[in-house]
Formats: structure tokens, sequence, C-alpha cells
């Protein structure tokens, strides 16, 4: 064993790997112990038939897994957030049912046979296609996570809330999204070589419209129809979205149906007097698209108790909106020694990643952090860090490195270190 391998696995309880071979030989990895007679004895569990086939598959009914919904916007339930369930969920893919929410102004019931894209402005040709005009063109599929640039805002406040990771990050879901590279519509359409920036505006009632620098909207952007091999569901867009991957979910317009092409951008209100970030010196960042390397222990996580001690996985969701993630370090002790974590997952570029590791609870206090690092060299900041340039007022893309305190009891908290 190294020295650091000894430290981590007496001191704080992590086990990096050459702990972990030695966690069998001490009894502590493992199921229970059963004598080979009584597995052969184990009675068959169903002696009935079950239930018949489906034409559209449901869950389990032991499963209950939710979004957490807000309904308490001042602007009514139209203008609200739910929450992906991040703490029981694994892997790195969402189940489109409880994939996040964010609309302005509620989810439109949109005829696929009616509702048409719009590309026009400073083109040659404006062009309007329908769906299956869309779907004709040479599709793409990638997996990326998609997050709201106002996750996890609440870690911006002056203190901490004592909440779930669903609710404190839970803006955040990982999809393989399927469509149309937007440079094989921009092309056709003959994008005039003064033109600078496209407009993409929603069919919602909110007005949604965002510019985006016409460079970025021919590197990986798509006009997404399927999400995790199905249509795209109603509050993700359908039928049709832009999707930008690795930046704000705010960019990513649902129910598109107009893009200008033109000179400047629109300097609408999603990109004014919502989703700027506020500075220090009072003045705002505009156009930040990217969400920054970030990364969170969904489990043990905020509101849980740990009810045993012993071994435990801890696992988490890393992600970065500059590329794929090279490494996840965890602390068990806020931050005073790192080990490196298992990528669970093979990731991807822009996409959710999975980190696990194992980690001896003896009983004692401890704060659980992770800290990602991506395939830029960004490395994720602390929560002082993260909040240094940035006014109190502000709370878009925050990224600083979230802390759960487990406490000698085992109640896990959301803490501010
Ligand atoms: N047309 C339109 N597009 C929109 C929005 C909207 O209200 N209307 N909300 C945006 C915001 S703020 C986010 S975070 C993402 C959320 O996408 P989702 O609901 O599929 O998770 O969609 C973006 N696109
Ligand atoms: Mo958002």
């Amino acid at each position: 064993m190294t020295d650091r391998d000894k430290q981590s696995s007496t001191q704080s309880g992590l086990l990096g790997r050459r702990a972990l071979l030695r966690a069998s030989t001490l009894g502590i990895a493992g199921g229970f112990l059963l004598p080979t007679q009584a597995a052969e004895t184990l009675p068959l569990w169903s002696t009935h038939s079950g239930s018949a086939q489906s034409e559209y598959g449901g869950r389990s009914a032991f499963v209950s897994d939710r979004r957490q919904t807000n309904f308490g916007n001042p602007f009514g339930p139209q203008a609200g957030v739910s929450y992906t369930p991040l703490a029981t969920l694994n892997g790195t893919i969402t189940p489109n049912s409880l994939h996040f929410e964010r609309h302005h102004s509620g989810i439109p019931a949109i005829d696929p046979n009616v509702h048409s894209l719009t590309i026009y402005g400073d083109v040659k040709r404006a062009l309007r296609f329908s769906v299956d005009d869309l779907r004709a063109y040479p599709l793409e599929s990638h997996c990326y996570f998609l997050e709201c640039s106002g996750n996890s805002f609440l870690n911006t406040l002056a203190s901490a809330q004592d909440l779930s990771v669903q609710a404190i990050h839970g803006l955040l879901s990982g999809a393989e999204w399927t469509g149309v590279p937007l440079r094989y519509l921009l092309d056709e359409a003959g994008v005039d070589s003064s033109a600078r920036w496209i407009v993409a505006e929603g069919a919602d009632a909110s007005g949604h419209s965002r510019s985006l620098p016409i460079d970025m909207a021919r590197d990986k952007v798509m006009v997404a129809l399927y999400q995790n091999g199905e249509v795209l569901r109603p509050a993700q867009g359908y039928p049709m979205r832009l999707f930008v991957p690795g930046s704000e979910g705010n960019v990513s317009v649902k129910w598109l149906h107009k893009i200008k092409v033109q000179q400047t951008p629109a300097y609408s209100r999603e990109e004014t007097s919502k989703y700027t970030d506020l500075l220090k010196n009072g003045k705002a960042e505009m156009f930040s698209f990217a969400m920054q390397v970030k990364s969170v222990i969904t489990s043990p996580s905020g509101t849980m108790s740990l009810k045993r001690r012993g071994v435990y996985e801890i696992s988490g969701l890393a992600w970065s909106g500059a590329g794929s993630i090279r490494g996840v370090e965890v602390s068990a002790d806020g931050g005073q020694s790192w080990v490196a974590a298992t990528m669970q997952s093979s990731g991807g570029d822009r996409a959710l990643t999975r980190f696990r590791i194992p980690w001896h609870w003896q009983g004692h206090s401890a704060v659980l952090q992770s800290r990602a690092t991506d395939s830029a060299g960004n490395i994720q900041p602390s929560r002082t860090l993260a909040l240094e340039k940035y006014s109190a007022a502000g709370f878009y893309h925050y990224n600083g490195i979230q802390s759960w305190a487990v406490d000698s009891q085992g109640q896990v908290k959301n803490v501010f270190v």
C-alpha cells in the first residue's frame, strides 16, 4: 500500500483500489453469507403467472421515484420547474419521464403535422421544414447532459439549505439526443458571409428566443427530434427543439419554430434581463453559454441517513460544457485529503459521467465532497472560489464543490465549508 492509500483507508475511510482488495479480507464488503444447502432449498418465488404484456410499458409498482415539482412560482405553475430525482437514479441516462422540466409559459400541445421550422434572414433562400422533412436528413445520436444555468443556485445563498440533491442540483439530466446537425440546414439555406448570429425562437406563448454565434451554431448544435430513442416528450419540446451541447439549458430552445440569421444578436429578454451573470463590479457577463466543470455526489446525499456503520458506495455525476471528464477525486474529510474515484461509465464529450468509490463509515462525522477535472484541464472550484467573481445577487452558472456533512448519527446534510 502507498502511504496515500493507507491514510485514506484508515483515516477518512475512502477505499482506494488497493484498500478495496483488502476490504473483503476485513469482512466489510459483500453480501450475506449463505450455506450452499440453504441456497439449494430456496423456494420458487412465483407460483402463478404474472400480468400480461402491454402496449406501452410502465415501471414496477415498488418503484416510486418522481420529479419534485415546484408550483410556488410567483408567475404561476406554468412558469415552474421540476427536478430530476438524482439520488436514486443510476447510470448516466435520465428516463424521459424523469427528465427535469423548465418552461416559462407551460407546455404547448403542438400538432406535428402543422408545426414547421423556418430558416430565414441573411440567407440565400429562406426554407421551411416539416418534421418529416427533417427526418429525411442524416440524423446523429449523442449522449449529452442538459443543465439549467440556475441549477444549484441554492448553494450561492448565504446559508446552506437542508435539502436533497434533487432539490439543489436536480435541474440536470442526461439523455441520448437524436437530430439533424443544424449546419446541414444552414448550408442548404446558404448563410450570407456577413452573418454572425442565429436567433432561435420557440412556438410556446413565452416568446422564448436566444441568439447564438454562427460558428457555435455550426458546431455540434442539432435540431433534436428524439430523446432516448423516443420522439421528444411534449415537456422537452415536441416535435423539435434546438439542442446546444454543453451550454446553459436556456439556449436549447424547445418547440423550435424559427431561426433567423443576422449580423447581430437579438438581445432578447432571455439574454439581457435574464441569463446574464452579474459580476462584483456591477457589470454583467452576457452570452456566457458554457456550463463549467462540475460534479456532485448523489449518494449519500442531503436528507439521507446512514442506518448502519460499514461500507457504502459513494456515487455521483460529473460533467463539463468544455469537453469530457478526465477524472473525479473524492474527499471524506472536508477536502483535507482526496482519493481518485473510479469511473463507472465511459463518459464522453459533454455527457454525464458516473463515478464511484467505496467508503467505510465507522460512525464518525465526515464531510463528503467530489471535485471534477475536465478534458480541457479545468478543475471544479471550491464554493468560495466559485462565488468570488460574481455579485451576491448573481446566481447562474454556479459550479462550486458540494459538501455533504455526515454526523455521528449518520444524518447527511448540505453544508458550506
Ligand atoms: N421555447 C422554450 N424553450 C425553452 C424554455 C422555454 O420556456 N421555452 N426553457 C428553457 C430553459 S430555462 C431550460 S433550462 C431548458 C429546459 O429544458 P427541459 O425542460 O427539456 O429540461 O429549456 C429551455 N428552452
Ligand atoms: Mo434554465
